[in-house]
């Protein structure tokens, strides 16, 4: 490492690397490891989650900020050791806000990069197994909107991504049935969309046997082929969720390859978070019997017809455990959605969920960039009394959505979907504007709701929404303007 000195308009920075380089709009860095001195007190820093669902956003440094409990009885389900010097520590990217309007951003170009405040210093590190690789970061100062545009470019050649066609309009089974699906239910709803223009009609968790077991349970009785048919039939691109990296234990899967998996220090099975009424683990994708399965069960979705895969709890395949070849997490999780992309091919759209941020880029079409949404806007117990502002909730997916709106030049952004209806429903219709505002602002259109559920009113609104795609141009944090008319998001994300 070496001392370097660096001039920006109203300060200098020192800053320890293995080399420095210019770089459009800033510099390029290089090292495993960096270090920067801030000589300014910052007001407000931006944190960068680990995945979907993990919080991110501009932090107010004069607040106290709580540990997230909630996060902490599991983990695995997050960055443990983002949890660690929480809320200081940032998956990816990390940038300050110095003087009003402008900000200093440091963002990594490899994956398994963790960085960290503790004033005066900001230290950066990838979590490589492989000294010789050369991993690079990109330094900016500048107008907010300048700096992570300059970054996005950057990671843009980087990981070959690029995004050509609009997204796809989605109808999704989960924010109005949730897990109680059936496949005369499915049929009931294609046939009640009928003349809504939709692109995909995806059928989302409660098809299958288990998790991990990703065969039809008996609620689906002619079997996942013959559904994607009717959905064809409809006029509907068929849509499949699942979560291929993570297992339940009682799956068939797990139950016959426990060493599969991705073990803890003492080689037992790393749990990878809690939930459908359990532990659930996450596949070693390094292990090339678990390689073939996997793609076999790639094979066996698109064999059935299903060409949009919104692939699921994509975390679990980059836990910080032991695999049987040593790859640092992100790494790995790379080599899966690569395993993946292949089996599915090109045309196969996959939109990647709880997934990591930076690794996912160049690999899947879409990516969640923010919590669930809920249909009820805020989750004030779990907010607040277990510091948590990644449960399901309009306001964190709002928040979240909005800090990741700057990857949009880079893939699909999904902040998840809009309510149109007033049945089941508790949120207000100003807060439903606010919805579909940031899926216009994302350009992503996706809802749930039921066309049974929706008056004549709500099913025009919904027809609405999806006909016509604003131009949307972010014009500062959380402002866009959408066809020219400016909507600032800023009054919803108050507590
Ligand atoms: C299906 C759902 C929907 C939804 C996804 C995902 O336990 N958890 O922390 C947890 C987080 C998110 C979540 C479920 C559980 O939702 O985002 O759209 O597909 O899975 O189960």
């Amino acid at each position: 490492m070496a001392d370097f000195n660096l001039s920006f308009p109203n300060y200098q920075l020192e800053l320890e690397a293995d080399q420095l380089e210019p770089a459009p709009g800033g510099h390029l860095l290089t090292g495993q490891a960096l270090r920067i001195t801030l000589p300014f007190a910052p007001r407000r820093m931006y944190r960068h989650g680990f995945h979907s669902w993990s919080q991110a956003g501009w932090l107010d440094l004069d607040r106290e900020h709580h540990p997230p409990l909630l996060r902490q009885l599991w983990p695995q389900q997050d960055d443990p050791d983002l949890l660690e010097n929480y809320p200081f520590a940032s998956s990816g990217l990390i940038a300050f806000e110095a003087d009003p309007g402008r900000v200093l951003l440091l963002g990594a170009l490899s994956v398994d990069a963790r960085l960290e405040w503790r004033a005066p210093h900001v230290s950066a590190a990838i979590q490589s197994h492989r000294p010789e690789e050369k991993h690079r970061w990109y330094l900016a100062e500048g107008a907010e909107m300048e700096v992570f545009n300059g970054y996005a470019q950057l990671l843009s050649e980087k990981f070959s991504a690029r995004v050509t066609d609009p997204a796809p309009r989605v109808w999704c089974s989960w924010y109005s049935l949730y897990r109680n699906i059936s496949e005369p239910q499915m049929l009931d709803i294609l046939r009640d969309l009928h003349s809504l223009p939709f692109d995909v009609f995806q059928i989302d968790d409660g098809w299958q046997q288990h998790i991990g077991h990703w065969q039809p349970n008996h609620r689906f009785p002619s079997g996942m082929a013959h559904l994607a048919a009717a959905v064809r039939q409809a006029g509907f691109t068929p849509g499949l969720w699942l979560a291929p990296f993570i297992a339940a234990p009682s799956s068939p899967v797990f139950q016959q390859h426990p060493e599969w998996f991705i073990q803890d220090a003492v080689g037992a099975p790393l749990p990878a978070g809690e939930n459908w009424g359990g532990s659930f683990y996450g596949l070693d994708v390094t292990h090339p019997q678990a390689q073939q399965w996997l793609q076999e069960l790639i094979h066996q979705v698109t064999a059935w017809g299903y060409t949009y895969l919104k692939l699921d709890f994509l975390y679990g395949a980059a836990l910080r455990g032991a695999r049987q070849q040593d790859i640092a997490s992100e790494q790995a999780y790379r080599l899966a959605m690569q395993l993946v992309r292949q089996a599915a091919g090109p045309q196969t759209y996959i939109l990647a969920c709880g997934a990591p941020v930076l690794a996912t880029l160049g690999l899947a079409d879409g990516l969640r960039i923010g919590p669930d949404v809920s249909p009820f806007w805020d989750n004030y117990d779990r907010t607040h009394y277990l510091s948590d502002p990644t449960g399901p909730s309009c306001r964190n997916a709002l928040s979240t959505s909005l800090a990741r709106l700057w990857l949009k030049p880079l893939l699909h952004i999904d902040p998840d979907v809009v309510f149109f209806r007033t049945r089941y429903n508790l949120l207000q219709p100003e807060e439903k504007i606010v919805l579909q505002r940031l899926a216009q602002a994302c350009g992503f259109f996706a809802t749930s709701d039921l066309p049974a559920w929706l008056d004549p009113h709500e099913r025009q609104a919904v027809q609405a929404f999806l006909q016509h795609r604003p131009h949307a141009a972010r014009l500062s944090r959380y402002r866009v303007a959408l066809d020219g008319h400016i909507f600032d998001f800023e009054p919803y994300l108050q507590a």
